[in-house]
């Protein structure tokens, strides 16, 4: 496919990203207005890059003309939270909002994965609007604390996708990455109970 071509086709993930991070920002900003704690912190949107998305249709042996079908985080919007139970908060508001409909919901915060990664994934579908008309469009959400967003962000440079699987030792690093996971779930939930103390006696 041309790349003038695809450019028209990432176009919509632009401007779906544009619309998602104005709205969760909007929360953000609205908590902060009326003095109240906001349960986001901060937004990061991105659109994959064109070879991010060939890789990862290779990957999973998708063909080219399917990938805006099959692969449902071409946009992505990762909401970052302070406190590991901000996480259920944000799942709730984002369930309860009437411009977003859920497709899909995985609980990687429970369950990590193998790798020791965390994050609570939804899939949601907004319409955007166009001069002609308005089409659905699906987000991946990626909600997750400062903690495991920091382990994601190494471990992606590190591991993630590089193929590193063949490097003598890989098994030690694997198990080292995911000790580190485990000190950022111990850490996570420290400040949550620490958190938790100090709400006893004081509005956090
Ligand atoms: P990128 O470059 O971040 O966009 P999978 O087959 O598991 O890779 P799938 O089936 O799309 O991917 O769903 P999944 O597992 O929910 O992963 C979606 C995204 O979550 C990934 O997108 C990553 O951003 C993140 N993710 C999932 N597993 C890991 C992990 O072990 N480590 C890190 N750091 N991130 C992870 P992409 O397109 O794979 O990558």
């Amino acid at each position: 496919m041309e790349i003038q071509k695809w450019r028209e086709i990432l176009i919509p993930y632009e401007l779906a990203v544009s619309e998602l991070e104005i709205k969760f920002n909007h929360m953000i900003k609205e908590s902060r207005m009326v003095g109240r704690y906001s349960y986001i912190e901060q937004v990061h949107g991105r659109v994959k890059t064109l070879s991010s998305i060939l890789d990862k249709a290779k990957r999973k042996g998708i063909d080219v003309e399917e990938v805006t079908e099959k692969i449902c985080d071409i946009a992505g919007i990762r909401l970052i939270c302070q406190f590991v139970e901000d996480i259920e908060k944000v799942v709730q508001i984002i369930r309860e909002r009437s411009d977003m409909e859920i497709v899909e919901e995985i609980d990687y915060v429970k369950e990590s994965k193998p790798s020791g990664y965390r994050s609570y994934h939804m899939i949601v579908e907004i319409p955007v609007f166009f001069s002609k008309g308005k089409t659905p469009m699906r987000v991946e959400l990626q909600i997750r604390t400062n903690g495991m967003d920091f382990w994601a962000t190494l471990e992606h440079q590190l591991r993630y996708k590089k193929g590193i699987e063949d490097l003598p030792g890989y098994d030690e690093i694997s198990a080292e990455l995911l000790r580190s996971a485990q000190a950022v779930i111990e850490t996570d939930n420290e400040m949550q109970r620490i958190k938790d103390k100090i709400g006893m006696f004081h509005d956090i």
